[in-house]
């Protein structure tokens, strides 16, 4: 066993640049060209592989260190070798990149008069030398046709494996065509975009005189004379819109695989830098309902935050936490579960024949008999005949979980916001005991004495708004439950009886269901039979 030390190879003469993360611990086994540490420089950053393999015997460097060529980074015990027999990574053996990639190579100009009488020079630019024969993937285009780039400005963000770069523009000028696109494969001198720079005003005529090293361009320039984007760039112009914060490649690799856009991020590292944690943190608020700015849902646009009291006098009040709760549960159903919504009217007019001739039995019993007892009957019987309604996906959408209970939740307005109580074993309670724990849940909920084990554990959930109005609503699945039951108010309705119009009083109803679990045939015949025996209550004693 012998100890070798790592150092920092040839990393395109970049000089400091940071290590912003340590990818082994001690102890660790580590092979040949496994990464062992992140750094960054001002334009890039690159994961540095291990030149052998062996276990990590002591970590040389911190979070934070400005490293360059030939800084130990890590000691490692390695079997069967001395440390003089390991010959040090040549540059180039190792997997780093070019940690400042030179400013994009440019190609001799080209010479024109644009429409104002500016004179423009435009180059080719092309991917200078990235310290990589590999092709290397266009991730991120920081520029659009038009914009006017000073020079360092970046030009796109190259990702490869193990290190991500952005490309500096060369020279200030205005960028006149783009000649690849995100997701394209490019190697050193490949062709990025026109630049356009217009001379001095002052150079203006010697400048008109195309150069002889112009004439012989080798590589021929697109035609861009007739582009409307040649214009004079003013230095006055905003600098291309571009986020401040910068991120490596482990970090952009996350973003991408959470749909987040990087620049909608507060980054919290050192030098505007973005972490790992800066994506956790920004994720987690967003499906709490607490994103920055109105924001629907990671890798959804944000809704702009808008200073109302420009336009006119606002309040602005704190939300309840139960409100932001429910916000956030909604938001959470709404982005993963894709609804379906059916509707259709029961004729109630025989149930509420019989609710209003039990109106003075609920008198004596203390008891308030609304629609809402035989909505929640009605249901539990329609969920023991169509048990998918009472299932939910589990195992990653590999499996159903059946339930073979009936709970079932109820959607409660209350003033500190919307509360589902659960009503448990609804299919073995009477009518009477379901009015008086609706009640009962109701007035918990209104007065915030819910408990938390009162508000789990539901198969499908009823929102009745027909005590507050209203035709009909679709209702947001309260997942994982995957069918909930939206009640509007009844109304009186001519219905054709098959003689004539009757007077008869209808119900609107309407089922939204996850329809990656229930279709169309399920949900139909689900509604169906709900309809049946609202319109004939008899039915529920079957
Ligand atoms: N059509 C016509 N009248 C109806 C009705 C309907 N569909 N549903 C209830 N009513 C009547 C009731 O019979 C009662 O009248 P009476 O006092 O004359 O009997 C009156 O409307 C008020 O009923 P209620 O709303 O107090 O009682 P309920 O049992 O029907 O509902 C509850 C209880 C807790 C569900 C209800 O109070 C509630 O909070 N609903 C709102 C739910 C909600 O916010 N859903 C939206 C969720 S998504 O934002």
């Amino acid at each position: 066993m012998a100890k070798q030390q790592v150092t920092v190879p040839d990393i395109g003469g970049a000089e400091g640049a940071e290590v912003i993360e340590i990818l082994v611990a001690v102890g660790e086994s580590v092979s040949l060209d496994q990464s062992l540490i992140v750094l960054e420089s001002d334009k890039a950053s690159m994961e540095i592989p291990s030149s052998s393999g062996g276990v990590v015997a002591e970590i040389l460097v911190t979070i934070g260190q400005e490293l360059s060529e030939g800084a130990p980074i890590v000691v490692l015990d390695v079997e069967g070798e001395t440390a003089a027999a390991q010959p040090e990574p040549a540059a180039g053996e190792t997997k780093a990149v070019a940690a400042s990639p030179a400013p994009a190579e440019v190609s001799p100009p080209t010479v024109k008069e644009s429409a104002d009488g500016d004179i423009v020079v435009d180059r080719m630019v092309c991917v200078p030398d990235i310290g990589t024969d590999e092709p290397v993937e266009v991730i991120e285009l920081s520029v659009g046709v038009g914009d006017n780039v000073l020079e360092g400005d970046s030009l796109l963000v190259l990702e490869s494996d193990k290190a991500s770069m952005e490309v500096p523009a060369p020279f200030s000028g205005v960028v006149l065509r783009i000649l690849v696109g995100e997701g394209d494969s490019v190697r050193e001198g490949h062709e990025i975009l026109v630049l356009g720079a217009v001379a001095p005003d002052n150079a203006a005529p010697a400048a008109r005189v195309p150069s002889p090293q112009a004439k012989t361009a080798k590589r021929p320039t697109p035609a861009v004379a007739s582009d409307p984007a040649i214009s004079k760039p003013s230095s006055t112009a905003p600098a291309p819109d571009k986020g401040a914060s910068y991120a490596g490649p482990a970090v952009r690799k996350l973003a991408r695989e959470f749909g987040i856009d990087i620049q909608a991020v507060q980054a919290s590292g050192p030098r505007g830098r973005l972490l790992k944690e800066d994506l956790h943190a920004y994720a987690k608020k967003a499906l709490s309902g607490g994103a920055p700015a109105a924001t629907a849902g990671v890798g959804i646009p944000a809704v702009p935050e808008i200073d109302f009291s420009r336009f006119g006098e606002i309040e602005v009040v704190a939300r309840s936490k139960m409100d932001k709760v429910t916000a956030a549960n909604l938001q959470r159903s709404w982005l993963n579960v894709p609804h379906v919504t059916q509707f259709d009217d029961a004729d109630i007019t025989d149930m509420e024949a019989f609710r209003g001739s039990m109106k003075s039995e609920a008198e004596k019993r203390g008891a308030r008999l609304t629609p809402m007892p035989f909505l929640l009957k009605a249901c539990a019987v329609a969920l023991r005949d169509n048990p998918k309604f009472r299932s939910s996906l589990t195992d990653h959408g590999e499996n159903l979980a059946y339930k073979q209970y009936t709970h079932i939740g109820m959607a409660v307005d209350t003033p500190a916001g919307l509360v589902v109580p659960v009503l448990r074993d609804v299919d073995k309670k009477t009518l009477w005991e379901l009015a008086d724990e609706v009640i009962d849940l109701a007035t918990r909920a209104r007065d915030r004495k819910l408990k938390p084990a009162q508000m789990q554990g539901g198969c499908f959930t009823i929102s009745s708004l027909g005590g507050i109005g209203g035709q009909g609503f679709t209702p947001i699945v309260n997942a994982p439950e995957v069918g909930i039951l939206g009640v509007s108010r009844a109304a009186t309705k001519p219905v054709w009886n098959g003689s004539e119009f009757a007077p008869r009083k209808m119900l609107p109803l309407s089922l939204s269901y996850d329809h990656r679990v229930i279709n169309g045939g399920d949900a139909g015949r689900f509604l169906t039979q709900l309809v049946e025996l609202l319109s004939d209550i008899r039915k529920l004693m079957l």
